[in-house]
C-alpha cells in the first residue's frame, strides 16, 4: 500500500506547485472593486510588472501604475488601441482608466515601444 501513499503525495505536491506557481507565471488577474472597475496594480521598473494582465470582457478597467525608476524610457505609457497615454512621474501613482473591452489581446508599451505589456480579455 506504500505506493498509493507515494503517488498520492506526488500528486499533492504537483497540485500545490501548480496552485502557487502555475497561474502567476502567465500574468495577473485584475480584481473587481466596489465601483465595478477591474483593478490591477502595475509596477514600472525595467518593464511592466506584471506585463500580462487578465481582465473580463465588458467591464471597465483601471490600472494603477507606479514607476519606481527615473530613466526616460518608460516615463510614458501608451495604449494604442484606446488612443490613450499617460505620463508616469517617478514615485507617483498614476491611474489609467480604460473602457470595457471585447475578448482579445491589447498591447500597451512605453513611448518608444521597448517595454511591452499585454491586456488579455476573456469572457
Ligand atoms: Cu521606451
Amino acid at each position: 500500500m506504500d505506493w498509493i501513499v507515494t503517488i498520492g503525495g506526488l500528486l499533492l505536491v504537483g497540485v500545490i506547485a501548480w496552485f502557487f506557481w502555475g497561474p502567476k507565471k502567465g500574468g495577473s488577474q485584475a480584481e473587481i472593486n466596489a465601483s465595478g472597475y477591474q483593478e490591477a496594480k502595475i509596477l514600472v521598473k525595467n518593464g511592466y510588472n506584471p506585463s500580462r494582465i487578465f481582465v473580463q470582457s465588458g467591464k471597465p478597467v483601471r490600472f494603477e501604475f507606479t514607476r519606481v525608476e527615473t530613466g526616460a524610457c518608460d516615463g510614458m505609457v501608451v495604449f494604442p488601441d484606446f488612443e490613450k497615454s499617460a505620463t508616469l512621474p517617478a514615485g507617483e501613482k498614476v491611474i489609467v482608466d480604460l473602457p470595457p473591452m471585447k475578448t482579445g489581446a491589447y498591447d500597451f508599451n512605453c513611448q518608444m515601444g521597448m517595454f511591452k505589456g499585454k491586456i488579455i480579455v476573456k469572457n
